[in-house]
């Protein structure tokens, strides 16, 4: 057999809203899309066929606004844990595409982002950040690593926000976060205990375990995703239930119902980093 044409440089073609994605396949037919707004992979079908991204229908695509769904990158702050905006810059400023490699059967992009102007007025520090997506199989793998290119320490909390496409959340259940300590941000931050084997969602879920395992698995009727993580100490785990959902603009009502999040996640204790220095951490899926 032999392999299809793969020239990764004429791939970047108009997404939504005229933002620039990166159409990336695989020589086994797994494919993603990775728009440079965010470095946010938005699609992944591995090459055993079948979405296992959700994409909200009413995303927004446009400067300045997070696209809702896909891999949200999250840096150099989760949530609202600092005077940054929520879940800080680097999801809504414009990565460059460094290149596209084909390695047998895997495929891997390299986007880079660099403090800027803007940046740099909400947040005063010199960064790299760096992210590799790499398809091939049953497995994607995203890679984020930040560099100190400035000549002062600094301090930073990120997430792979990943939103699993889901048959049915009611009907899916969490596996791998068995006797950790979890802060509830659904119920006033409570820091609370996992008794039960399986996470399960029957309303709002929203928890930061803290120092979890390298691997968790999502397990729906029929199908299994396995994630691992390295780098990344927490895993957040979340769906917003019904009553939360309605009030999210960018979503549709029944939407909870079709994502689950789970996030590789360095939350509790932030990354120092010394002037040169350079951290990194990936996130696994395997369909
Ligand atoms: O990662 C979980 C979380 O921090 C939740 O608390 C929830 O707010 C969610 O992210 C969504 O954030 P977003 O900014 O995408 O609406």
């Amino acid at each position: 057999m032999t392999a299809p044409d793969i020239n990764p440089h004429d791939r970047i073609v108009p997404g939504a809203g005229g933002l620039p994605k990166l159409v990336l396949s695989a020589r086994d037919g797994a494919q993603a899309e990775i728009y440079l707004h965010g470095a946010q992979t938005t699609s992944w079908i591995p090459a055993s066929g079948g979405e296992r991204l959700y994409l909200s229908q009413k995303s927004e695509f446009r400067s300045g606004a997070a696209i809702r769904g896909g891999i949200p990158l999250i840096f150099p702050q989760f949530a609202a844990l600092g005077s940054l905006p929520f879940h800080g810059l680097a999801q809504v400023m414009e990565w460059e595409f460094v290149d596209a490699q084909v390695a047998g059967d895997q495929t891997a992009a390299f986007f880079r982002l660099q403090d800027d102007e803007q940046s740099r007025s909400l947040w005063p520090h010199s960064f790299l950040a760096e992210l590799t997506a790499t398809i091939g199989g049953p497995r994607l793998a995203v890679k984020l690593a930040v560099t100190n290119t400035g000549s002062e320490m600094f301090q930073f909390t990120a997430a792979l926000h990943t939103y699993l496409s889901v048959a049915e959340i009611g009907l899916t259940t969490v596996n791998g976060l068995a006797g950790l300590n979890y802060r509830d941000v659904a119920a006033s931050r409570v820091e609370k205990h996992q008794g039960t084997p399986q996470a399960e969602f029957s309303g709002e879920v929203d928890r930061i375990y803290f120092a979890a395992p390298s691997e968790t698995q999502v397990v729906e009727q029929g199908r299994t995703t396995l994630i691992r993580k390295t780098g990344f100490t927490d895993t957040v785990v979340w769906n917003p239930g019904a009553e939360k959902c309605a009030l999210v603009p960018d979503m549709l009502a029944d939407d909870y119902r079709r994502f689950l999040c789970v996030e590789a996640a360095t939350v509790r204790t932030p990354v120092c980093l010394s002037p040169s220095e350079r951290w990194q951490g990936s996130q696994e899926l395997f369909a």
